[in-house]
């Protein structure tokens, strides 16, 4: 069975992530969505939070399975047998830290990254850009999905 992960935050997902996900759920027989456990960064949902949205909203695709990990991407990857990481490239400025993780995951662990070039519609989304928007009144529907909407201004609403 041919898998790939696809790490992140996902603070929430976006439309980006899914466009993403759900590319690679074309190519894969299996997509292992992995959140991140990042104890040093302050997120806006738990990591419990996020991996059941993205759960909820990837059902649809049948091959995508959410997990959640802490340290390496790399070791997750071993641990899991997976040898592909998917990444999305929005713009030049991903491309540099990208290509060092990419190396750097390959040199470690012989770990290969694919690189897929976002979708146009969604170059601009960023899960912070989307928290801001929505914490000062934006409108950003079409950009996430509408269980997400309501969750972030839930939870946004609740800040303030
Ligand atoms: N369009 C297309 N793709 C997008 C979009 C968009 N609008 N927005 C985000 N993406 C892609 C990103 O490029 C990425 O591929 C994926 O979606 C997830 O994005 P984020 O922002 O939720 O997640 P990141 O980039 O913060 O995730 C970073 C990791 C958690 C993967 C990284 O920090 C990591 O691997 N950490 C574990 C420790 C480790 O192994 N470090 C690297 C050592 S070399």
């Amino acid at each position: 069975m041919r898998r790939v992960v696809c790490p992140g935050s996902f603070d929430p997902v976006t439309n980006g992530h899914l466009d993403i996900i759900s590319r690679a759920s074309r190519l894969y027989d299996e997509v292992v969505v992995a959140v991140l456990i990042n104890k040093n960064k302050k997120s806006l949902f738990t990591v419990d939070e996020r991996a059941d949205m993205i759960t909820a909203v990837t059902e649809e695709y049948g091959n995508v399975k959410v997990d959640k990990f802490y340290g390496l991407t790399v070791d997750y990857c071993k641990e899991q047998n997976i040898p592909v990481i998917v990444r999305g490239l929005r713009a030049v400025s991903d491309y540099e830290y990208e290509l060092q993780m990419a190396q750097m995951n390959h040199r470690i662990a012989g770990v290969e990254t694919l690189f897929m070039a976002t979708n146009p519609e969604y170059a601009f989304l960023s899960s912070s850009l989307m928290k801001e928007v929505v914490k000062f009144g934006g409108d950003i529907s079409g950009l996430v999905p509408d269980l997400v909407h309501d969750r972030l201004v839930e939870r946004l609403q609740q800040q303030t």
